[in-house]
């Protein structure tokens, strides 16, 4: 079997018993690895990650960090079993300049990523800014200029000069700031959720399809699962006769995660 989930979101400052909910991780995390041939995360399994100039070269988790041992040490085991562990970046662990990598021994991607498992193609991502290119013009005023607010923002938190002063920061100031702005997404997230708004609206889906269109135009290349995390809510759509988008739901409200099995299937299920 092959895993993937996303969105648990350790360390945010809206979960009750941060520690309880960083040990249901890892006891998923264990429990699926006695029959996995990969895990694949990803995105936002950290609600803030950054890595500072202070904590360069560093091969042990720094003082402002230790709080995630248990999760690091259950990563790096699995990985020292001879399972891939892959960690893709989502937007609240953007920040990570090889730590998690040297910790762990997981492969982590910056970008998109086609994977070949079983016998199928998969797309994944985080899923944060993609969107189709002609859609944005024609979303709602309003949303139109939030998406564009965000697609900014994106560019910037990804942009090497600000990371760089940023990291400059003592790690208690940049992670007290950094929480801080993580804790409000998750409240507004909490106070206006927004739900599935179906196949013909909901960006990710449209965006899996928008890539189809182009590798049927031969600009592009097939998938047969797109598979995304970031908007925390379970989908399993068809959008043609061979591909499927799979929106991971999250690991902190409702604890999602996707299983692939070796017959080329992939399936939500709960824990
Ligand atoms: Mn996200």
């Amino acid at each position: 079997m092959v895993y993937f989930l996303s969105d648990a979101h350790l360390g945010s400052r809206v979960i009750a018993e941060p520690e309880k909910h960083q040990q249901r991780i890892v006891n998923l995390l264990q429990s699926i690895s006695k029959d996995a041939d990969a895990i694949y995360l990803l995105g936002d399994i950290f609600d803030f990650w950054y890595e500072y100039f202070y904590h360069f070269r560093r091969n042990t988790l720094p003082r402002s960090k230790k709080q995630y041992t248990p999760i690091i040490q259950c990563l790096k085991d699995i990985h020292d079993k001879g399972i891939e562990v892959h960690y893709f970046i989502g937007n609240h662990d953007i920040w990570t300049f090889g730590l998690i990598a040297r910790l762990t021994g997981a492969v982590v991607h910056r970008q998109p990523e086609y994977a070949h498992i079983y016998g199928k193609t998969l797309y994944l991502a985080h899923g944060d800014g993609l969107i189709p290119p002609d859609l944005i013009g024609s979303l709602p005023a309003d949303f139109q200029k939030r998406v564009r607010a965000f697609i900014r923002l994106r560019k910037f938190f990804h942009h090497p000069l600000p990371q760089n002063i940023y990291r400059l920061l003592p790690p208690l100031l940049g992670d007290s700031f950094g929480y801080e702005w993580a804790r409000r997404s998750r409240l507004k997230e909490l106070q206006h959720p927004c739900p599935y708004k179906g196949k013909d609206k909901e960006e990710l889906v449209l965006y899996g399809k928008y890539l189809e269109e182009q590798a049927a135009d031969n600009n592009g290349r097939h998938a047969d699962l797109y598979v995304f995390g970031h908007r925390h809510i379970p989908v399993e759509e068809r959008i043609t006769d061979n591909s499927e988008v799979i929106i991971l739901g999250d690991c902190f409200k409702q604890f999602y995660y996707a299983a692939l099995s070796d017959d080329g299937t992939m399936k939500l299920q709960t824990f």
